[in-house]
């Protein structure tokens, strides 16, 4: 028997994990004890890892389409397949006509951390699409244009505070997001155990708001306003007290006179918050000596995302709360830390909009499109057209809004290839599937996820069995895929492309030096390990892998620090408390002001006499990661999790009965779901989780279409985007709902 520790890879909570092995059979899955981030603390889904290491339908071989079905290939037939149908693609229509989807799994994943911009390097297309937008891009957008870089994100310093407001977010079920923070049930606990209080704002009284002092039910897609409501009470009546803030601030002036335009009492109607609750909220927030907003997914896939994502940060800012223990802190990783390269407290900030979707005109946004664009710029005839797709690691029929006309356009497509582990609602489309190797299979480091973690950490796994196959490992796929996009055919040279990528980092990392000289130091090492080695050795704490290699639960790095002004990357070297297109968007929330009530309720226009008239949001759920682990068997068993939530009163208005079923219609699609009464959801919206329907067709995943649910972004609407992030709108879409 053999023992390893290894970081879980399913959420951003990075838990450490204690796996007992017996040859190639996983024993058993547990917390471990003595990480120094989670301290044993894990979720159900870490069973998962067991789970999938046995799933007989976890693809292995690639499939290559013969005449119109998905067969087993080699990995030789499988590249050139893709060397044959893309390449005249390219050369015909231009880089454009190949468009690539970057799934959520990537943030998660070493190999693609470093490897992904490599193959989209390479690929060279404007259509480049990831899940971001339908997730954070709008806090990326507002951090941005703030503090200067798409990662300079702040981080609710949670084990110090005494005042969490929580909005939009649900980290006991979710485990935390842009907030790495195993086990947020006990963090939570402990600011009330220490005389603290935690409010939660979210049109459910979920599983956090149970732990909370606190909670709010407030009107989908109107976070904006609230926060418009704090703000102005803090300057109204005085209660703003940025202190060291100040001298690094521009814009202050200018946001106090803006938001006096927001009294709670103008604001408290569309948010459904009562004004007096909302100056309450503001003076709790100010009178607290440590405080601090945190807002997730609920305040981004929505209306007014950026807006609210900004008005987090003009509250932290204003309490004098950014920056501070206990407040929102901006997190030092030990390797590749946007923020901490270059120039300290100076930067070229961010440019966004460097180009638009072609069909919809919507801005660029850190090298991506919106995800909401892909249906139109496949559909839509004409010089631009996307004729081919490439998905890795994504699920974007199921994931992102208005499945239906993506799933068509996709049927579509000229060509598609997918890097997965499963044939699934998007990868069925493929004509080539590359698998991707299991997590148990893979070295783990979480470059992305520890610049946003609650603690300075690092923590390396190194695989915990060999590679199960000959074929090439996922790192060298996307150097593979590198290789055909820029014309050298199916069997580049990849040890030569891995070099170019490591000499790269290597310059970028030190750039004083030699890079033969950085390179010989990290030999014999290749692939992602040899890029990680570079990035810790020229991280702040001159860590080596080695160093990590031997500490196998990881290495604690403090607490977070303050670290303004040297986190800043804006040109001005000051926070942007008051950037010109944010402000300009403000123009778009005072028109919502004026909707008539009924629409606020969510009929939309003109159809405010039909009594099913609701709003659409979303919820998450414990043993469920978004689309793809209803596979397995013990996360999905018990009764079906796939039902539609909704308030007693409505309810009863609506004709509908716990257990029964109902009809969902919106402008985009139709859905019948099992109905579940409960008073946890505030009157007028319902919800449903996202991530289900695995019945179509072609999909091989025999568990998972056992329990196939009904996705609910077949409702989703794909023309409502917040438009300085163009993401989409997936919380708040008008729906009516009729009994059946
Ligand atoms: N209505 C609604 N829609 C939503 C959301 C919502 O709250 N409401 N949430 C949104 C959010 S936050 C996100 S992040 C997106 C997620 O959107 P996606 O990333 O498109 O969807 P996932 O369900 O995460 O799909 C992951 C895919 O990766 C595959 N996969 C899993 N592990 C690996 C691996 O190691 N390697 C490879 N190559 N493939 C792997 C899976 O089989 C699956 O096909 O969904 C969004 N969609
Ligand atoms: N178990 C599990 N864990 C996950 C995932 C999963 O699918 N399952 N997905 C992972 C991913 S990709 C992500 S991005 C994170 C997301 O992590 P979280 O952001 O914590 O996601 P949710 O649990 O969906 O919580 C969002 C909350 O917003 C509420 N909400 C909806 N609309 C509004 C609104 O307009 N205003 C306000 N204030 N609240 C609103 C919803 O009711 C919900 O409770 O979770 C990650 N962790
Ligand atoms: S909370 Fe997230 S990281 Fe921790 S065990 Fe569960 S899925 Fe894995
Ligand atoms: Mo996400």
């Amino acid at each position: 028997m053999a023992v390893h520790f290894r970081t879980c890879p399913f959420c951003e909570a990075t838990c450490g994990l204690r796996i007992e092995t017996e040859g190639h059979d996983v024993i058993s899955i547990r917390g471990d004890e003595e990480d120094v981030l989670s301290h044993g603390f894990i979720c159900p889904k870490a069973y998962g890892l067991k789970e999938l290491h046995e799933d007989q339908d976890r693809l292995t071989t690639p499939l290559v389409r013969r005449d119109g079905e998905l067969v087993e290939a080699s990995w030789a037939e499988a590249f050139e397949e893709i060397d044959r149908r893309l390449t005249p693609i390219l050369d015909e229509h231009g880089r454009n006509a190949v468009a690539a989807y970057i799934g959520n799994p990537n943030a998660h994943n070493l190999s693609a951390l470093v490897y992904g911009s490599a193959w989209l390097r390479a690929l060279g297309s404007q259509n480049t699409y990831s899940a971001s937008t339908v997730d954070q891009m709008p806090k990326q957008v507002s951090s941005g244009l703030m503090f200067g870089t798409m990662l300079s994100v702040p981080v609710p310093d949670v084990d110090r505070t005494d005042h969490l407001l929580i909005l939009g977010a649900n980290p006991l079920v979710s485990n935390g997001s842009l907030l790495t923070a195993p086990d947020m049930r006990g963090r939570i606990r402990r600011i009330r155990q220490r005389g603290g209080k935690v409010v939660v704002i979210d049109p459910r009284r979920t599983r956090t708001a149970d732990e909370a002092s606190e909670h709010h039910f407030v009107r989908p897609g109107s976070d904006a306003h609230l926060l418009l409501g704090i703000v102005c009470t803090l300057v109204e009546e005085g209660l703003e007290e940025p202190g060291r803030l100040a001298e690094h601030t521009n814009g202050l002036e200018e946001v106090r006179e803006l938001v006096r335009d927001f009294p709670p009492e103008r604001v408290s109607a569309t948010s459904g918050v009562a004004a007096e609750e909302i100056r309450r909220m503001a003076r709790e927030l100010a009178a607290a000596e440590r405080g601090v907003v945190y807002a997730r997914i609920g305040t981004t896939t929505q209306e007014f995302g950026t807006l609210a994502s900004w008005l987090v940060d003009v509250v932290n800012v204003l309490t004098g709360n950014l920056d501070r223990e206990g407040g929102a802190m901006f997190t030092l990783a030990a390797a590749g830390q946007r923020n901490s390269s270059g120039q300290p407290g100076t930067g070229k900030g961010v440019r966004l909009g460097r180009w638009a979707s072609r069909v919809r005109g919507l801005p660029e946004s850190f090298g991506e499109l919106p995800v909401a664009c892909l249906a139109e710029e496949i559909e839509r005839p004409g010089d631009g057209q996307v004729r081919a797709l490439i998905t890795v690691a994504g699920n974007p029929v199921v994931s992102t809004p208005n499945s239906g006309r993506l799933e068509r356009a996709i049927e579509s497509l000229e060509f598609m290839v997918s890097v997965d582990i499963y044939v699934n609602e998007t990868t069925r489309h493929a004509g080539v599937i590359l698998p991707a190797p299991e997590p148990l299979e893979k070295s783990h480091y979480d470059l992305a996820l520890y610049q946003l973690a609650v603690r300075n950490v690092a923590n390396y796994s190194p695989p915990v069995f060999p590679r199960n196959g000959s074929g090439p490992d996922e790192w060298q796929v996307s150097l593979r895929l590198a290789g055909i996009f820029s014309g050298q055919g199916a069997n580049a040279d990849i040890d030569a492309l891995d070099d170019l990528v490591a000499r790269t980092i290597a310059q970028r990392s030190f750039p004083d030096r030699d890079p033969d000289e950085v390179l010989a130091e990290v030999e014999p090492r290749r692939g992602p390990e040899r890029v990680l080695d570079l990035m810790l050795r020229a991280g702040r704490y001159d860590l080596t892998l080695a160093e990590l290699e031997a500490t196998p639960h990881g290495v604690d790095l403090g607490p977070h620090r303050p670290r303004i002004p040297e986190v800043l990357r804006t040109p001005s070297g000051k926070i942007e408390l008051a950037p010109e297109p944010i402000v300009a968007d403000l123009e778009r929330l005072r028109a919502s002001l004026d909707r008539p009530a009924e629409r606020r309720e969510g009929a939309r226009g003109g159809a405010s006499d039909n009594e099913g008239d609701m709003v659409l949001i979303g919820r998450r759920q414990l043993r469920s990661n978004n689309s793809w682990m209803h596979n397995l068997r013990p996360l999905v068993k018990g009764k079906d999790r796939c039902t539609m939530h909704v308030n007693p009163a409505d309810a009863e208005r609506l004709g509908l009965s716990d257990g029964g079923r109902a009809v969902v219609r919106s402008r985009a699609g139709e859905v019948e779901v099992p109905v579940e009464v409960t008073d946890a959801i505030m009157p007028g919206v319902v919800s449903i989780p996202h991530g289900w329907g695995h019945d179509a067709p072609g999909i091989r995943m025999r568990v998972a279409s056992e329990h196939p649910g009904v996705n609910s972004n077949v409702l989703a609407d794909e023309s409502l985007v917040d438009p300085l992030s163009g993401n989409a709108v997936l919380n708040g879409i008008p729906v009516t709902v009729t009994g059946r």
